[in-house]
């Protein structure tokens, strides 16, 4: 589409820099912007409602600028960014270009600047707070425990792992191996779709094929639960949908997390087919 509201050479003048007499004295700032959001309908109707008034984000940056005090022109540009996709749920995208029109430098230069652009997702991104999540991986296929480790090893974010099980296997065809399972405990800011991409992305690196359902595999990296957080969608199911009934799981998790396992879920489940084996230390992974 490649629609924009365009500002080009709002001059403002504000205490922004390191040098200390940039700290006591205001210089001259120049900003351009481009806002990015769909004009359709504006372009059609003639509707100051249909777009966002321009003088807003005017305002907004001659705010910044006027009245908070930073070292980075950076850090300033990441402040308008923040405001303007901040002020209206329509702007998708904002590029803001803050330029120091007289900059202190021994040499002849015309003006510095700095470009930056965000979308609506980097920003969230960046906003998220972290979440706890818990991750089963399990693996009945070739060097098992060096599938484990090498998940491991590329799962952001991992704060800890249970002990190692091996598990007989669960549903499936007759003639697998045993599994080892385990649970790693995360901290992401993610979002639950996001990490379901990365556990894929973990399964496919170790050379998974899926074949049959519940066949064997060189690795399973499933996300059992995000937070508090409910999830009821075709691509997931978050608490996972089968993790209370499955000991291969609860029996990991409760080395990391006896508060989410209830005595009762324990000891309903067949206590056969899951022996301890070892563990992992994260320090040598
Ligand atoms: N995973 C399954 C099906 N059955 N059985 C064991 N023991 N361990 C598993 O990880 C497992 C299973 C589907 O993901
Ligand atoms: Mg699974
Ligand atoms: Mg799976």
């Amino acid at each position: 589409m490649g629609d924009h509201i365009e500002v080009r050479g709002l001059r403002v003048v504000g205490i922004i820099g390191v040098l200390s007499e940039e700290r006591r004295r205001a210089q001259p700032f120049e900003v351009d912007l481009d806002i990015e959001l769909d004009l359709t309908e504006a372009a059609r109707s003639d509707a100051l409602a249909a777009t966002i008034n321009y003088a807003v984000p005017v305002e907004a940056v001659e705010a910044i600028i006027r009245t908070e005090r930073h070292e980075l022109l950076e850090r300033v540009a990441g402040r308008i960014v923040e405001e303007v996709l901040g002020s209206d749920p329509r702007v998708f995208a904002v590029e803001a270009t803050v330029r120091k029109l007289h900059p202190p430098l021994p040499a002849d230069v015309s003006s510095t600047g700095v470009r930056l652009r965000r979308t609506r997702a980097d920003v969230h991104e960046l906003a998220r707070p972290a979440t706890r999540a818990f991750i089963a991986m399990g693996s009945n296929l070739g060097d098992r425990l060096a599938y484990l480790a090498q998940a491991l090893r590329s799962l952001p974010g991992l704060a800890s792992v249970s002990q190692v099980y091996e598990t007989d296997p669960v549903g499936g065809p007759d003639n697998q191996g045993p599994y080892l399972n385990l649970v790693a405990e995360i901290q992401t800011s993610l979002d639950p779709f996001a990490l379901l991409s990365v556990c894929h992305r973990l399964e496919q690196q170790a050379g998974r094929i899926r074949t049959e359902t519940n066949g064997p595999r060189t690795l399973d990296v499933d996300v059992l639960l995000y937070g508090d957080t409910e999830i009821r969608s075709a691509e997931l199911t978050v608490p996972h949908p089968r993790m209370f009934e499955r000991r291969f799981v609860v029996q990991p998790l409760s080395d990391l997390a006896p508060e989410l396992c209830p005595l009762g879920w324990m000891t309903s489940l067949d206590p056969g087919g899951v022996r301890r084996v070892g563990s992992i230390d994260l320090t040598t992974l």
